[in-house]
């Protein structure tokens, strides 16, 4: 049934302004299992089976990658002031555009405003992740906080409850990972997809989300404890002992979304 349910998911992406990130719950698993799918080397080998077009930035087995806590593997953080303004800094059509850095979806500009250098992203779904490098390997981060400034200055037409500013931790493939959000709906959530599926680990009402407010995130994984702090209080707690290692970075989804301050470091 899983095979099914990541076509669909994928078919509902390639529609403009479509989500396939978030809640899915209300997709209707309609096709049948008879369809042959080649699956891809995937590093998730617990999940049922993995389909094209998913994002795996770690396509050999888990073993070739250096895993570690980002005490150990560093990243150089990204504050947005090297470049000029309405650089592009990258997009998912060309990955190799930034080094440190990959978006798997949207678009992600340097912007100034003013004196500050920010950057900004206003795609209906924005995935920027930070690639850690030891040599030419990509590290994977076992213990890890990902923090960031984040402002929406408007919402999308296309908002839902849900939508927001996100931190990740322990992106292992666009269907592997923890995020953390912060939502239009006031309510702070941290969830974790895996082998495709969301589920919700910790959810809490929040208060407003003002748009054109700045609100410091922070999402860290410790062991297999989930913590997401905003404004320096921490919100929510969890544990889970689904997912050890990936890739960290934001996630904004119908948002016009000014974001600094993207640090990696250790808990
Ligand atoms: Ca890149
Ligand atoms: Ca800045």
């Amino acid at each position: 049934m899983r095979h099914a349910t990541v076509l669909l998911v994928l078919l509902a992406a390639c529609d403009s302004g479509s989500v396939s990130i978030d809640d899915t719950d209300t997709i209707t698993d309609t096709t049948d299992d008879t369809d042959t799918v080649t699956a891809p080397a995937f590093v998730d080998e617990t999940c049922d089976g993995n389909v094209e077009g998913v994002f795996d930035p770690y396509p050999e087995v888990a073993s070739v990658y250096p895993i570690g806590s980002a005490a150990t593997y560093p990243w150089p953080g990204e504050d947005f002031e090297g470049y000029t303004d309405g650089q592009l800094i990258e997009s998912s059509d060309d990955l190799g555009h930034s080094d440190h850095l990959d978006v798997t979806k949207g678009q992600l500009d340097a912007r100034y405003a003013g004196e500050f250098h920010r950057g900004f992203a206003d795609d209906d779904l924005f995935i920027a992740l930070a690639r850690g490098l030891d040599g030419q390997l990509r590290v994977g981060w076992s213990d890890v906080a990902v923090s960031g400034l984040g402002s929406v200055a408007a919402w999308k037409p296309a908002v839902e409850d849900w939508s927001g500013l996100n931190l990740i931790v322990r992106y292992q493939s666009s269907d592997d990972f923890y995020f953390a959000s912060l939502r239009y709906d006031g309510e702070v959530s941290i969830k974790r997809k895996h082998c495709g599926t969301v589920d919700v680990l910790a959810q809490d009402t929040f208060g407003t989300m003002n748009t054109s407010q700045w609100y410091d995130l922070r999402f860290v994984a410790e062991g297999t404890t989930l913590t997401f702090e905003v404004d320096d209080q921490e919100v929510l707690t969890v544990d889970d002992d689904t997912l050890s290692w990936g890739s960290a970075g934001w996630y904004t989804s119908h948002a016009e979304a000014w974001l600094d301050a993207w640090s990696i470091a250790a808990p």
